[in-house]
């Protein structure tokens, strides 16, 4: 059985940038991270192994080009009370997030975007001339993109410095935002549509092709309360909709020890092999926590929702959502 793993890390952070206004829902967009043996859309909403289009479609890839697909749709989700309320910043199938910043001015949180926050994509070998987002990495790399610091200076230097993770395949960055009330609606899916909690987000995603580490999708967030408020009994979640190629017959579970939360299929044929889905000896996926800051962050929970088609029906909160 050939196993994938997702992981997430998190690390404390400052912002730095420049304000430009803005007030216009986002316009959905995602980039494609590819890796050696799979690949996986990101969007700047929040979302990602989530296909973008007119309806929900799986996203993350694996073998690539197979047309097969190991996951419909992920996303990080925060909740947390702000001056006694509770307020969410989700991202299931949808996203409430959108490419911007926070400034904290005049005692309160005030949201900003420009054209330079999207998402950007760079891949081993490639330059500022033949990739725009290489071009303009540095517009980046102080709101926290990564580089490989080649001459050792601690400073990014276009043309010397390597853009993205070091040794990575490829990297994409982008820092959210869910300070957009446009962006909060109940139709994201789970629990959306309470007013922001003003975070901002900033999300690294890369791979590597060494052979050990080649099906694996690193993310890092990087979460900062930039409200004026304090966050009280925060809560990140990771939103994982796993499917194995066909979702009739898959399992889930979690390893409490290992931060781990997984699918696999029940039995060792996935659906009938045809169309979409693997057949005999189905790969299996999985999510985990790679980094925990502190003692209070490792896995605290691991839950499932259902389909309202099935018995026993869920609470509300927990079924899938309607979309039409
Ligand atoms: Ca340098
Ligand atoms: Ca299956
Ligand atoms: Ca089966």
């Amino acid at each position: 059985m050939k196993i994938i793993f997702v992981v997430i890390l998190f690390f404390p952070s400052l912002l730095f940038s420049s304000p430009l206004p803005y007030n216009l829902p986002v316009i959905k967009a995602q980039k494609i991270l590819v890796g050696r043996t799979f690949e996986t859309p990101i969007w700047n909403t929040g979302i990602f192994n989530q296909q973008l289009g007119t309806f929900i479609t799986p996203g993350l890839q694996w073998p690539e080009s197979s047309n097969k697909f190991l996951v419909l749709s992920s996303g990080l989700c925060i909740g947390t009370f702000v001056n006694g309320q509770l307020r969410l910043a989700t991202a299931s199938y949808t996203g409430e997030f959108a490419p911007g910043y926070i400034l904290n001015a005049n005692n309160s949180p005030i949201v900003k975007t420009n054209e330079a926050f999207k998402l950007y994509r760079v891949s081993r070998g490639d330059n500022a001339a033949n990739n725009p987002d290489y071009a303009n990495w540095g517009d980046m790399v102080s709101i926290g993109a990564p580089y490989e610091d080649v001459n050792l200076n601690f400073t990014y230097d276009a043309g010397i410095d390597i853009a993205g993770v070091k040794n990575s395949l490829q990297t994409i960055f982008v820092c959210l935002t869910d300070g957009f009330v446009a962006n909060h609606s109940s139709m994201e899916g789970f629990s959306g549509g309470t007013p922001p909690v003003f975070a901002e987000v900033k999300l690294t995603v890369w791979t590597y092709d060494y052979p050990e580490l080649e099906d694996i999708q690193f993310l890092r967030y990087v979460v900062k309360n930039k409200n004026v408020a304090d966050f009280k009994n925060t809560y990140l979640s990771m939103f994982f909709h796993a499917q194995i190629g066909d979702s009739s017959d898959d399992y889930i579970g979690c390893d409490t020890i290992r931060n781990l939360g997984y699918a696999y299929n029940k039995d060792n044929m996935d659906g009938t092999g045809e169309g979409n889905s693997y057949g005999e000896t189905p790969p299996s996926v999985g999510i985990k926590q790679l980094n925990k800051v502190g003692n209070n962050y490792g896995m605290t929970s691991f839950h499932y929702v259902t389909g309202e088609q099935f018995e026993p029906k869920p609470v509300y909160c927990e079924m899938m959502p309607r979309k039409s």
